[in-house]
């Protein structure tokens, strides 16, 4: 199957950047392809980009939120950017507070570029899920990206059937 021309940018970043991710296992401990699992999350957080451009924000994020709160740099990034430092962007759908502590320092909506937003999407999965929380399925995967942590006992199960539904689809080729 042959990707629809409008969506190619989306898979062309799956995969530059697939490969980055290595070590995990699905449910029948099968190896996780990389490529595969940007190209679920872009189809279940923004149909494959073509929502790309939707904002969606979250109030833990904005005043009185429980991030803000904690956190200097949220409020210091709240002051600069307003209410676009609350939200996520993107066809991966990072959290600009999130890109911003895997190193990304541009604004928030420049998450709306495919290619920064599936490097930004990447490096969460590798560097914080798998490396730094010892993520190894990809139940847990899904599970992390939703709800931030794999072990802090919020289980997004609906998300984490989508997410396993969309891997299971057959991969386009570019
Ligand atoms: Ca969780």
């Amino acid at each position: 199957m042959v990707v629809r021309e409008s969506l190619r940018p989306v898979l062309q970043q799956c995969y530059r950047f697939g490969g980055h991710v290595t070590g995990l296992r699905d449910d029948q401990g099968r190896l996780v392809d990389g490529v595969r699992l940007l190209w679920a999350l872009a189809g279940i957080e923004s149909d494959y980009g073509r929502l790309a451009e939707f904002a969606r924000h979250e109030p833990a994020y904005m005043p009185r939120g429980r991030y803000y709160t904690q956190s200097i740099e949220q409020r210091q990034a709240w002051a600069r950017w307003g209410i676009t430092a609350a939200c996520s962007f993107g066809a991966w759908q990072v959290m600009a507070a999130t890109a911003r502590e895997m190193g990304y320092d541009g604004p928030p909506h420049g998450l709306i570029d495919h290619e920064t937003c599936c490097r930004v999407a990447t490096a969460l999965i590798t560097r914080r899920f798998v490396i730094a929380h010892g993520v190894t399925t990809l139940r847990d995967v899904f599970d992390a990206y939703n709800s931030g942590n794999a072990r802090d006992g919020v289980v997004p199960s609906a998300y984490i059937t989508k997410g396993l539904a969309a891997y299971g689809l057959e991969l386009p080729t570019l």
